[in-house]
């Protein structure tokens, strides 16, 4: 018995700067991720070839069986200095793939904005560390509304604006020494959450048919015990990690106690006359969920410093050092559960508590917009990957997706998991694999870019047929 509907998007999710190369080429200038991977790892002049290779790979999507694809558009390709000019052989790829998707019968999923802010607009003053930005961004999401919303259903306005907050190096915002790190974090957030409320209001107004939402990095948080002061500290965590930002989204208000944590903090961003009002009005149609693990906390006594938390970028297993929020709790791990070489906690009845903490709440459409394992894959003689960890983790997952329709009542629509094919990880590079389909480089050696089909590749295309019947 499936339980998926029949509607149910069936898709798979890339990110511009982590596929497409061309970095460079036919007008694009950089932005600041194509600035930020680290030099051991492949940077995104060539990634995967996408930009090149677009009609092979959405061919392979169709024998896959795909009814959707996530994917992520380059502002630099649109617009070159960040605002005015349009670039029209930035907008003519994004046409090509736009049709070549629809003539396949594959639904695109367009993120307005993956963390690949114009450097021009860095320079200028600070990107979201500066209000100037509101306009800017406002006035790329028209360009995109204005060519793409005749074939575009489904816009997801800002990925992960929940952790580029927890981790500010994503998007490089401009430290300023004049106000503490934190304020600059709630500022940012401030900004950034009233551009995506004006997108989306952007967004209803001009294609009223469309569904936008933002794409949400969520993690539920569990404590360590059963002692209160670990459910409070998990609770609070909760709060600050996922609840802040869905608020904001969804109810377009601050929550209490994240008020009074500011407050106490000094960190209440400045909310200038229309601001709230204009969060409220920018309600979203739907939430994209991105999903990997969950995380477990403990409380911290009075006497423990706040720490930042160190992430694993190089698959050296235990090499997370997790963070200390003083006063509030401390990360440690979950004894249930295993890790992936990351130290990312594999957690599918995680995915299905998130589905319900959310969904019950709020009883929002829900997609998953993100959700996969990143390993170090291996090419056999016969080219072939026999990534039965990455099937295991899927089928998981999906399973608990659909206890979560069947048993729960939450409605979820689809399910795009990264990535659809191999691709730059945001953190390390191509020794970290995601994908369906191999692409045959490294992160020192480019090679022929040859795509191979995965063993997942041939799971996830009969999980596709079968509507989910055949897991
Ligand atoms: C999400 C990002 C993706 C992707 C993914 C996997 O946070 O939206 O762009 O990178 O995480 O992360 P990583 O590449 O670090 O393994």
């Amino acid at each position: 018995m499936s339980s998926f509907p029949e509607t149910f998007l069936w898709g798979a999710a890339t990110a511009a700067y982590q596929v497409e190369g061309a970095y460079l080429e036919a007008g694009k200038t950089l932005s600041v991720v194509d600035e930020s991977i680290a030099p051991e790892y492949a940077d995104t002049s060539i990634a995967s070839d996408h930009y090149h290779r677009f009609k092979e790979d959405i061919c392979l999507m169709k024998e896959l069986g795909l009814t959707a694809y996530r994917f992520s558009i380059a502002w630099t390709r649109i617009l070159p200095n960040g605002r005015g000019a349009i670039n029209q052989a930035g907008v003519d790829f994004y046409n090509q793939l736009i049709d070549e998707l629809i003539k396949n019968n594959i639904e695109p999923i367009v993120t307005i904005y993956h963390f690949d802010l114009p450097v021009v607009l860095q320079e200028e003053y600070g990107g979201f560390s500066s209000r100037k930005i509101i306009p800017d961004f406002v006035a790329y999401c028209r360009v995109l509304f204005e060519q793409f919303g005749d074939r575009v259903n489904y816009w997801l306005t800002i990925n992960e604006q929940s952790n580029m907050f927890l981790l500010p190096y994503l998007i490089s915002f401009t430290e300023s020494s004049e106000q503490s790190l934190l304020k600059q974090k709630y500022e940012m957030n401030h900004i950034m959450t009233v551009a995506h409320a004006s997108a989306v209001k952007l967004c209803h107004e001009l294609l009223p048919d469309a569904k936008i939402g933002p794409a949400l990095g969520v993690s539920p948080v569990y404590p360590k015990t059963c002692n209160p002061k670990d459910v409070l500290a998990a609770e609070k965590a909760e709060e600050l990690r996922n609840t802040f930002f869905l608020e904001l989204y969804c109810n377009g208000q601050y929550l209490p106690s994240m008020q009074a944590y500011m407050k106490e903090h000094d960190c209440l961003p400045t909310i200038e006359v229309g601001d709230m009002a204009l969060i409220k009005e920018g309600k979203c149609d739907f939430l994209g969920l991105n999903y990997y693990d969950s995380k477990t906390v403990e409380h911290v006594t009075a006497l423990e410093r706040g720490k930042e938390l160190v992430i694993n970028t190089s698959g050296e297993v235990g090499s997370t050092e997790k963070e200390v929020v003083e006063g509030i709790y401390k990360g440690c791990s979950n004894p249930y559960l295993e890790s992936n070489d990351w130290d990312w906690e594999i957690d599918p009845e995680g995915l299905r508590i998130t589905l319900n903490r959310i969904y019950q709440r709020y009883q929002i459409p829900l997609i998953i917009t993100e959700n996969g394992l990143g390993g170090i894959d291996t090419l056999t003689e016969n080219n072939q990957v026999h990534d039965d960890y990455r099937i295991e983790y899927l089928k998981k997952h999906l399973e608990q997706i659909q206890l979560a329709i069947v048993q729960d009542g939450v409605a979820v629509f689809g399910f795009c998991p990264w990535s659809f094919i191999d691709l730059i990880s945001t953190t390390s590079g191509f020794r970290k694999r995601y994908g369906f389909v191999y692409v045959d480089r490294t992160d020192t050696e480019v090679r022929e870019l040859t795509r191979y089909k995965k063993d997942s590749f041939y799971w996830y295309q009969g999980v596709i047929r079968s509507n989910g019947k055949r897991l």
